[in-house]
């Protein structure tokens, strides 16, 4: 019955509704339509009551609110500066704009709907509205140079720990930064540097997660999903940010401290696509080979049909 109700106010598109209406639909008292509403109210449904004219919703659970996401935060610097945009071209173009302006290190830029999402190397990103979690961290890294290709890899473990977590499903990483869940696509990972010789002056971390069904366009349907067509539940995005928040937070301190070490067992024993035989795109070459495993620096070992075992820093890994 509350399912009902909630859909009623879902499909008012935040128009007053009157109790005698509700329980005229649905043959219940307005008594019981009230105690639903109570119900409601406590798993995170606003809403807006006038005599007379009935309720209004205000907002969803699932909705983002900047404001509620930084109250809930358990975290110490990631995510107290928020910058919620409803809809923009590109999150990682305001989260490098802001940064080059100063932005502090942990601000982070959310939308709900990406007009024109990034990629890696000029490839775009399809953020239906409302349908995921599409965000930009601005990260004044405290490492060097060289550890850079190493956060993508670290956020890609901490991403996929944190919905192996929450959700039933056993979330991939797909060398370097995707997050694959029975076979396809969930979320994708762009870092970007900004800096000159070995110095970094900020760096952009971006993350797409398809959480709720997406409607993909054709060419998407067969390698991209999300998380509620795999795993039959609506996963509650503000419950995902903040979790991913705090688990970001731990383990960012950890990978200062103690760099990438502790992060490539658990990295390895979720490797996809491993015993697969590949193409790495290089910008000069493409590498043909069997996936084995990455090293401890984080580099892909492929073996050659030779047999000889080849590494690979970095590249585009086509299946
Ligand atoms: P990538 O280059 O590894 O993946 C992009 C490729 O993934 C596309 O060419 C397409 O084939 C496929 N793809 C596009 N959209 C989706 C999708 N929603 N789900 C699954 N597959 C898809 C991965 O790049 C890094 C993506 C980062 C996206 C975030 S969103 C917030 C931030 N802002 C921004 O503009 N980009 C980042």
């Amino acid at each position: 019955m509350r399912e009902k109700i909630k859909d009623i106010f879902l499909q008012s598109g935040h128009q007053f509704v009157s109790g005698e209406d509700i329980g005229k639909q649905l043959n219940i008292s307005r008594t019981a339509v009230w105690k639903h509403i109570e119900e409601l109210k406590r798993e995170g449904f606003h809403f807006e009551a006038i005599r007379r004219k009935g309720y209004r919703l205000v907002n969803d659970p699932d909705d983002i609110s900047p404001e509620r996401l930084k109250n809930q935060l358990l975290t110490k610097w990631l995510g107290k500066e928020i910058l919620f945009i409803p809809e923009v071209e590109s999150t990682q173009r305001v989260a490098h704009e802001i940064a080059r302006n100063g932005a502090e290190h942990g601000t982070v830029v959310m939308t709900d709907e990406q007009t024109n999402g990034k990629g890696r190397l000029g490839r775009s990103w399809f953020s239906q509205k409302g349908k995921g979690i599409w965000m930009s961290m601005v990260i004044r890294p405290e490492f060097f140079f060289q550890q850079t290709p190493q956060i993508t890899l670290v956020t890609s473990v901490i991403l996929s720990r944190t919905l192996n977590e929450l959700y039933p499903g056993y979330f991939m990483i797909k060398w370097p930064n995707d997050i694959f869940l029975n076979g396809r696509k969930i979320s994708g990972i762009l870092t970007e540097i900004h800096g000159e010789q070995d110095q970094i002056h900020y760096m952009i971390i971006g993350i797409g997660i398809n959480t709720h069904k997406v409607e993909f366009p054709h060419d998407l349907q067969e390698k991209a999903t999300s998380i509620e067509e795999e795993v039959g539940v609506k996963p509650k995005r503000m419950e995902l940010i903040q979790n991913f928040f705090l688990e970001f937070e731990r383990q960012y301190a950890q990978f200062v401290k103690e760099g990438f070490n502790s992060f490539y067992p658990y990295y390895n024993e979720h490797l996809f696509g491993k015993g697969r035989r590949i193409t790495v795109n290089q910008f000069t070459k493409s590498v043909e080979g069997e996936i084995l495993r990455i090293n401890e620096e984080g580099y892909l070992i492929l073996k050659q049909e030779n047999g000889q075992e080849v590494n690979i820093i970095s590249g585009d890994l086509l299946l």
